[in-house]
């Protein structure tokens, strides 16, 4: 039967990468993200694959959330999948020079949306007895590294959320499940940067980083297994990295 997944931050990097993923794979699609020019872009490149519906918000706009998740249209309202993809970081700094701001995304984006949109699926996933969530998290929720206190700790959430939700919906045979990746080559230094292209693009200079497709082939890897088989915890590096720390960048 064919699937329908939702996945958050599908404007972008490995959110979008995943979309076209699943369309190459006749997975029908509800992507999601603020930049509503960039989500029909999407539509009309995937749509002759698959269906695709758009759905326009902030994460952080707990009203927005559950009143666009909870009024799907028909054809969309059964989620079979969700990937929990949305997020960023923002700044890189010491703890003591951290911007209140910054820490507000992190925290309202990385963490409280991707309850309030697993709360907005769940409900029914449990209902069908059925369901399968892949949450994005990071290398960065593992390990802490220097300047990344406030994003780690969003990210060490994520996996304890992919536990906790692991947990709690086994009873109802919902599959959860996270991939942890190293550095990715998508716009996410853009965002911890605030648009510093030279900044961003120095983080991938020297050695080669792990691309948003890398990422989308392990998530549809993970979704393609049988019912029976949840992968529950992955982390990716690029070969050049081994820690969160440790970089080689002549590899
Ligand atoms: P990108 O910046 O390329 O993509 C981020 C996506 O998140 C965009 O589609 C963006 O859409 C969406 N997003 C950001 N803020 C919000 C918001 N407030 N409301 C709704 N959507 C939002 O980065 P990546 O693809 O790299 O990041 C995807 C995920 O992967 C994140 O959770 C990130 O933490 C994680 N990750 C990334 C790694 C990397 O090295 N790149 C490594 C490990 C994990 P829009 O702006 O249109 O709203
Ligand atoms: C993104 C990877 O190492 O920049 O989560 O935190 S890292």
């Amino acid at each position: 039967m064919t699937k329908t997944a939702l996945i958050t931050g599908a404007t972008s990097g490995i959110g979008k990468a995943t979309a076209e993923m699943f369309a190459d794979h006749g997975i029908n699609l509800v992507i999601c993200g603020r930049r509503q020019e960039r989500l029909d872009e999407l539509r009309n490149q995937l749509s002759e694959k698959v269906k695709v519906h758009t759905l326009s918000f902030d994460v952080r706009d707990k009203k927005d959330v559950f009143a666009k998740l909870e009024n799907l249209p028909q054809d969309f309202s059964v989620i079979d999948i969700l990937v929990n993809n949305a997020g960023n970081a923002h700044g890189l700094a010491p703890i003591q020079d951290g911007d209140v701001d910054d820490w507000d995304a992190m925290i309202d984006i990385n963490v409280k949306g991707l309850l309030y949109v697993s709360k907005a699926i769940i409900d029914q996933m449990k209902e069908r007895k059925s369901g399968h969530i892949i949450n994005i998290g990071s290398i960065a929720g593992k390990d802490v590294y220097p300047n990344g206190n406030v994003y780690n700790a969003s990210k060490f959430a994520v996996n304890a959320l992919n536990e906790a939700m692991r947990y709690d919906l086994n009873e109802f045979g919902i599959r959860v499940g996270a991939v942890h990746p190293g550095l990715v080559h998508t716009e996410f230094s853009e965002v911890r940067f605030k648009g510093d292209s030279e900044k961003a693009e120095n983080v991938y200079k020297g050695y080669t980083p792990l691309y948003a497709e890398d990422i989308a082939d392990i998530i549809y890897f993970m979704v393609s297994r049988k019912g029976s088989v949840n992968i529950a915890d992955l982390v990716v590096y690029p070969t050049a990295q081994a820690s969160a720390t440790i970089l080689n960048k002549k590899v």
